[in-house]
Parts: C-alpha cells; structure tokens; sequence
C-alpha cells in the first residue's frame, strides 16, 4: 500500500487588506479573500495550494465561498484515499465527476504538485518538466483610480527598480475620460517603461474600434480584453484592425476555450491563468496551444497571494518564450503575509524558489489570525 494517500484535505477563507483601493471595471477591491488549500498525506507530507478571485462573483463563475463549498462537499471527497503521488490520475478523478470549477481544481493541482515536490525533494519547476529561467519580470498594476496618483505610483516603482512595465485598468469610465487618462501616463514615463491596458471587457466593439487606434497610436503596447468574452466575432475583427496586440482574459475560461481562440484567430497575446485553466500543469496546454498557433504568451494572476503566485510562477518558468513577461505581483498588493518567508522580488524580477515544492511554508499563527471565523 502506498505511503502517499491522501488523508484529509482542509480548506480555508483569508481575508487579507490591499496596500489601496485596486479599481477595475467591474469591481473596486478594498481586500483580497484567499482560499487557502492543505492536503494531508499518510507519509507526513502536506502539500499547500491556493484558489483565489477577484470581487466575488464578479470576475469570474466561482466565489472563495463556492470554491470553498465545493471543494469541501464534492472534491476533497474524490481525493481521499487517492495517492498523492499520481498528481495525473488524481486530476483525471476530479475531471471525469466534476465540470468546469477550474479554480477550485487549480488550487488542488498546486498542492498536489507542492506535496510531490516536497515528497521528492524537488520544485514544482522541475516536476513540470524542468525551468529554463530563475526568475520572471513583473508588470505592476495602476489602479487607484486617480492620473496623478498613477503616476507618481510608477515614478516609484522605477526608482525602486521593481517594475518597469504598467498596465492601466480602464473601462469603468467614459471612454474619452479613460483615452485621456492612459495616454497622460504614456506622457508621462515616455520610454522609460511599457504602458499597457486592461478594460476588462468594459467597452462595446464601437468603442473599442476608436479605442484601440487611439491607444496604439500613442504607445501603448498591448490591449487586454477590450470586448465581452462571448463576442467572439468582434474579438476576431479587432485582433485584425487594433494598432496595438490584442490580449485574450476572461476569453479563456478553459484550455479548450484557449484552442477555439487560437483556431478563430481572436488575439495575438493570451494570458495565462492557473485559475481559469485548472491548475498550473493545465495552463501549460494552454501554453501549447499559443505556442503552436503562434501566439505570444503572458503569465497572467488573479491577485493571489504568495501560494497561488508562486503555484502560476514555477509554471511559467518552464517556457521557452514570454515575450510579454508577467503580472504575478499578488502579495505586493497586500499588507499582510501568510508565509514565512515572502517571495523575494528584486531588480523587475521575482525569484522562483529551488527549495522542494512550491519553496514556501505557511505562516499558521498569522494564517489562524486572517482566517475567516
Ligand atoms: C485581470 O483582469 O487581468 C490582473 C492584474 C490586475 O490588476 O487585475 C488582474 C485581473
Ligand atoms: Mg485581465
């Protein structure tokens, strides 16, 4: 019999303060809820994960309280008494009983992977088929809402060497109050860094039409996600006329939505989620796909914390190719830290751990304190 059964797998809610109000269109965030996942073994092991939204029900199909509920009630009881050292037949079982709730399952691959790498004494990177780098560029994220706020924000991260790379949350606004927002910014950091957008589905294809010219004419780089998901036909018309790279989010709940994509020709740049493709080896089919359609690759983040950035960065640093780098900066968005020791990011870089597993250990006295009674 194996060592490595699954005993018990306990699930908690973190509620945990952001540094500011982070404003995008369909939500302001005032905090950040994490699910945070642990996965007992027989052998003494337990592997940590993380599922983690934004806003609720606002982003995306699953709430920290559905994943919650749902890994309680129907998954973690499909995991018991599998062994964990089968990360592929453990993520079949849940697959073949359970549709959709990719989140859910992507927090119970991370821990999977985080328990096997523990096991073997190796990172996460290396069970995923080996890195091919020691760190990632991260992009950083101005949303306070306010111009002169943003970029006095980014005056700071470049003197701090932290981020040269910012992408602007628009599509709450009226569109020419949000033209005038992103391009006063553009002005403002010149070369000095790459000024990017993302409207979170906010515009209608007529706004996108002059909102993508405009943006692509005064430099910025890349547009994310300007149109609905479901407008598939609109998506396709603009990846051909936008002056600036179209980049699919909510587009890609799934890695099969990733496929259908790449075959319409609807974006020339995905972001990569763990969390929408079920798990970081999930998101790296997703990364196939790109890969063979041509497609250019970005390590997207739904804001996790340590767990589930580092979970989505052991992932991304066994890609050949990012041309667009990445936004894994979750934990600098939050005052408080559940881990001991907090991922280190350095000269536009964070380092991905070569400690076993993911490289962290919960922190469980500050954990019991965030966690939700
Ligand atoms: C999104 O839509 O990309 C990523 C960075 C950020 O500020 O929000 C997220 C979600
Ligand atoms: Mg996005």
């Amino acid at each position: 019999m194996s060592h490595s059964l699954i005993e018990r797998i306990d699930t908690v809610i973190v509620d945990l303060p952001t540094i500011r109000p982070h404003k995008l269109a369909m939500h302001t965030m005032q905090h950040q809820t994490l699910v945070i996942i642990r996965l007992h073994c027989a052998d003494g092991i337990q592997g940590i994960g993380e599922a983690t939204t934004i806003g609720g029900l606002a982003y995306g199909n699953e709430s920290p309280e559905s994943i919650k509920q749902n890994i309680d009630s129907h998954l973690a009881p499909l995991l018991v008494g599998q062994d964990a050292a089968n990360v592929n037949a453990a993520m079949l079982r849940l697959d073949k009983a359970a549709k959709g709730n990719t989140f859910a399952k992507s927090g119970l691959e991370s821990a999977l992977l985080d328990a096997q790498g523990k096991r073997l004494g190796l990172p996460v990177s290396e069970l995923l088929g080996g890195r091919v780098r020691d760190s990632l560029e991260v992009a950083w994220t101005l949303a306070s809402g306010d111009t002169a706020k943003d970029i006095a924000e980014a005056e700071h991260m470049l003197d701090l060497r932290r981020h040269r790379i910012f992408k602007l949350k628009i599509g709450a606004n009226p569109l020419e109050q949000d033209l005038r927002h992103v391009v006063a910014i553009k002005k403002a950091l010149g070369d000095r860094a790459s000024v990017r957008v993302d409207v979170n589905q906010g515009w209608d294809e007529s706004q996108a039409i002059r909102g993508c010219r405009v943006l692509g004419d005064n430099g910025i780089d890349l547009i994310e996600q300007p149109i609905a998901r479901i407008n598939r036909s609109g998506q396709i018309r603009l990846n051909q006329r936008s002056p600036a790279p179209i980049m699919a989010d909510e587009s890609i709940e799934s890695v099969e939505d990733a496929f259908s994509l790449a075959a319409d020709g609807a974006a020339s740049v995905f972001a990569l989620k763990i969390a929408k493709n079920g798990g970081p080896r999930a998101v790296l089919r997703t990364a196939q796909i790109a890969e063979a359609a041509g497609i250019a690759l970005y390590g997207g983040t739904m804001l996790e914390g340590s767990v589930g950035t580092l979970a989505s960065a052991h992932a991304f640093v066994t890609l050949n190719k990012l041309t667009w780098a990445t936004e894994l900066f979750g934990p600098l968005l939050l005052t408080e830290e559940i881990v001991t020791e907090a991922p280190v990011y350095r000269d536009f870089q964070l380092e991905v751990p070569r400690t076993p597993g993911l490289g962290l250990t919960l922190d469980e006295e500050r954990l019991a304190f965030f966690a939700r009674k």
